[in-house]
């Protein structure tokens, strides 16, 4: 449990009384919270008050409060937000039933003083606790009523997780957190897909990724480094995990190959999964709760054991045509594709060294081995789960010559990217990295189905706005 400070408003949270309970039967405490409901006629009524620790139940009597109070309480609207003052009380056990088990013992407030903070504006936009289902886009331009609701918040806790527990990973293996510009000169991950900006009176562009700049990092000696930050795609896509903004988890790492990097990438992942197992059962609980509701499959954490299963690209590619598909070497492998990967590797996989030609021009190339049609292989892999893609990376070209070699083959402007070429020109380590979709990554783990569930405040072609 964090340690929760009183602050001007409350001296306790609802998560900590309920926590602590018989420790704080009869202290007077001042709480505060949303009215998720209220009870009772007459003399007496009860609150169901919720902040973002948890909920717990006020109970008023006109006697002690006043019967103004009480009336100002019983009119109150759902949401409202109000703090109480009050002494901690056990709640009256349950009368059970023959055979039945006693429930753990229950807190409850006995308040003397209340005061409104807001009233809430009736009807609610959306319901908190009902388990109608309700439309993403009411959802979205509602976010703020909408994360109110407990599988949603639940699913929001799990992410902060998610990212803490990879951080800590990371800086277990010697990673240090670094922040790129996102404002750039240049594109990374090919020019049409940037969105371009006026930064005074010079044109620029939103960053799709911090490739350039962590590889900087790492030719300057920063030896492994991650960035958990906003990638920006001027992408046309309109589907379940595109967004235009999203959140790119990188590392970069010297004295490493693709192979190396794709370690990284699954003791990670499993450390991530074995955390969430370990700590935060609770959350994947409520979200089962809203998913049984809504007759949905309930989602466990099922810690994917290590090494992921490897599918070099020619192997796909030929257990693809094996399926009676027709596509060749050279060919995107696409989602349909990847279903088929995924009937015989359900689970996270890497699809490692796919054709240069595929891969963008800092990706090194694998020498002296070639696919089937003899084209030049590359250290690109890519990490997926069932049809999706999670994760791109690769080694990295570390010799300038070939490195300016590929920028021209892909049509582009070695001067250009001289301020990247330049980091190459004064000792450079071999090097290698990845870019991870904190979304998609998150869709796995929470069993969503649109990528859009799992961000806070999308950003895709009909949404820019709440
Ligand atoms: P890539 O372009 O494949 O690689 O992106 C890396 C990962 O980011 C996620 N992603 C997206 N998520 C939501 N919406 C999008 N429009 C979107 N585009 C990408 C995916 C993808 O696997 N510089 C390289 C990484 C590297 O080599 O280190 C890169 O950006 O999960």
């Amino acid at each position: 449990m964090a340690d929760w400070y009183p602050t001007a408003y409350r001296t306790h949270t609802l998560g900590e009384i309920q926590e602590k309970g018989i420790e704080l039967v009869g202290t007077e405490v001042t709480v505060c919270g949303f009215m998720e409901a209220n009870r009772g006629k007459g003399a007496i009524c009860f609150v169901d008050l919720r902040d973002g620790t948890g909920k717990l139940q006020v109970f008023l009597k006109g006697d002690t409060i006043g019967d103004e109070n009480l009336d100002l309480v019983q009119r109150m609207t759902r949401e409202s937000t109000l703090q109480f003052k009050g002494t901690v009380a056990q709640k009256r056990p349950p009368k059970l039933k023959e055979g039945e088990t006693a429930p753990p013992p229950a807190y409850e407030i006995v308040a003397s003083e209340v005061n409104v903070l807001t009233r809430a504006n009736v009807p609610l936009p959306l319901g908190i606790t009902d388990t109608v289902s309700i439309g993403l886009d009411t959802r979205l331009d509602n976010r703020f009523l909408d994360l109110r609701r407990a599988h949603v918040n639940a699913m929001f806790t799990l992410r902060a997780r998610v990212l803490q527990y990879g951080r800590e990973h990371l800086i277990t293996e010697g990673f240090k957190e670094i922040n790129t510009p996102k404002i750039i000169a240049s594109a990374s991950e090919g020019g049409t897909n940037l969105f371009p900006m006026m930064y005074f009176d010079t044109p620029a562009f939103l960053s799709q990724s911090p490739q350039l700049y962590k590889q900087l990092a790492v030719l300057g000696g920063m030896e492994r480094v991650f960035e958990i930050g906003p990638a920006f795609r001027a992408e046309n896509h309109d589907t379940y995990r595109h967004l235009n903004e999203f959140i790119s988890f990188d590392i970069e790492a010297a004295w490493m190959t693709d192979e190396d990097v794709m370690g990284v990438q699954e003791r990670m992942i499993h450390h991530i999964w074995k955390s969430v197992a370990e700590h935060d059962q609770e959350h994947i609980d409520i979200i089962n709760e809203y998913r049984i509701t809504q007759e949905l499959e309930p989602i466990s954490v099922d810690v994917p054991s290590v090494p992921f299963p490897r599918i070099d690209y020619c192997e796909a590619i030929q257990m693809i045509q094996d399926a009676g598909e027709t596509i060749k070497w050279g060919d995107d492998i696409d989602s349909s594709h990847c279903d088929i990967i995924a009937a015989k590797y359900p689970g996270f996989h890497f699809l490692p060294r796919w054709p240069m030609e595929m891969k963008p021009f800092y990706i090194h190339h694998v020498p002296g081995e070639n696919g089937v049609t003899g084209e030049q292989l590359s250290r690109g892999f890519d990490l997926n789960y069932g049809r999706d893609e999670m994760t791109s990376g690769g080694q990295r070209e570390h010799n300038v010559d070939v490195l300016e070699e590929n920028l021209r083959s892909k049509g582009l402007n070695p001067e250009e990217f001289s301020f990247y070429t330049d980091g190459f020109r004064f000792g450079a380590p071999p090097h290698a990295g990845w870019g991870l979709g904190v979304a998609r990554l998150l869709m796995v783990l929470t069993g969503s189905r649109n990528v859009r569930e799992t961000v806070l405040f999308p950003r895709d072609r009909h949404r820019v706005t709440p």
